[in-house]
């Protein structure tokens, strides 16, 4: 566990408007927001939580939050950046499936790939106002399938080899990676936290804060299954860090991000 590094792969970034950063509090007008993925290099193995967006599928389906990413920050960029190739990556696991955290899934055939159980199942048959959050359905053949939008598998992407494992409630993926359920924002929704033998753990909120001011102010985002389960979980990440002595991570505070190590700083 001493030796547990966590590397942020940049993802590039995305446009809302503060009124779907801030729901029902805003204030309003374009919020460009970073996206990034987290790399743990673990003694049982490379781990990667969450994908990124896909750029081009972003520009086809929501050109309107004008994604900006450079080959540097697409994974397969981000990897090379640390030396790494995406077959060298183990696991995959997806907090949950919205397009800006499984983009970039269709990398990783070979991965052992773990999500919440309920989260597949969500993606091939969303609720009507989660259609352009679950827009993406690249990472799974059998979300593709239910969706009747097989026009997005990469050649290769087969049932077999895009197949979750599914896991509930508080998992620990490999000795102090810790998976906890966080539900709200989407119905399966986890926030991590990873602990280290020589510094304070770092607690990732994931979607259910966006931004520190999110947490603050127990302001969720619009995009929810559960805005009271999203409350619930707001509070339970704020205990968790107080308990565990965290560091909170969030996982789309620009201000937050650029004091983030990205490329090839790291933490542990
Ligand atoms: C970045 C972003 N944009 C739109 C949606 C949505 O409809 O559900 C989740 C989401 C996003 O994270
Ligand atoms: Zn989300
Ligand atoms: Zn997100």
């Amino acid at each position: 566990m001493s030796d547990t590094k966590v590397y942020l792969l940049d993802g590039g970034s995305l446009v809302l408007d503060g009124f779907h950063v801030f729901w029902n509090k805003g204030p309003g007008g374009e919020v460009r927001f970073p996206v990034y993925s987290i790399l743990i290099e673990h003694a049982e193995g490379r781990f990667l939580i969450d994908t990124g967006y896909d750029y081009d599928h972003v520009m086809k389906v929501l050109p309107f939050e004008k994604p900006m990413q450079t080959k540097e920050q697409t994974i397969p960029g981000a990897l090379a950046k640390l030396g790494l190739e995406p077959k060298d990556i183990d696991v995959v696991f997806n907090s949950h499936f919205h397009f800006d955290h499984c983009g970039g899934n269709k990398y990783f055939p070979h991965a052992k790939k773990i999500c919440h159980k309920l989260e597949v199942p969500q993606t091939c048959n969303p609720q009507p106002f989660e259609v352009l959050g679950y827009s993406d359905v690249s990472f799974s053949a059998e979300a593709a399938e239910a969706r009747g939008m097989t026009d997005q598998l990469m050649e290769g992407t087969t049932v077999a080899n895009s197949t979750f494992e599914g896991v509930e409630g508080d998992v620990e993926l490999a000795k102090g990676v810790k998976l906890f359920f966080t539900p709200g924002h989407s119905i399966g929704h986890y926030s991590l936290m990873v602990e280290f033998g020589n510094r304070a753990p770092i607690l990732f909120t994931i979607d259910a804060a966006y931004t520190q001011k999110s947490l603050v102010t127990l302001c969720q985002a619009s995009f929810h299954i559960d805005p009271v389960a999203g409350v619930n979980s707001m509070n339970r990440v704020k205990q968790l860090a107080e308990d565990h002595g965290a560091d909170l991570m969030f996982s789309h505070d620009m201000e937050n991000f650029k004091t983030y190590r990205t490329g090839t700083q790291f933490y542990g």
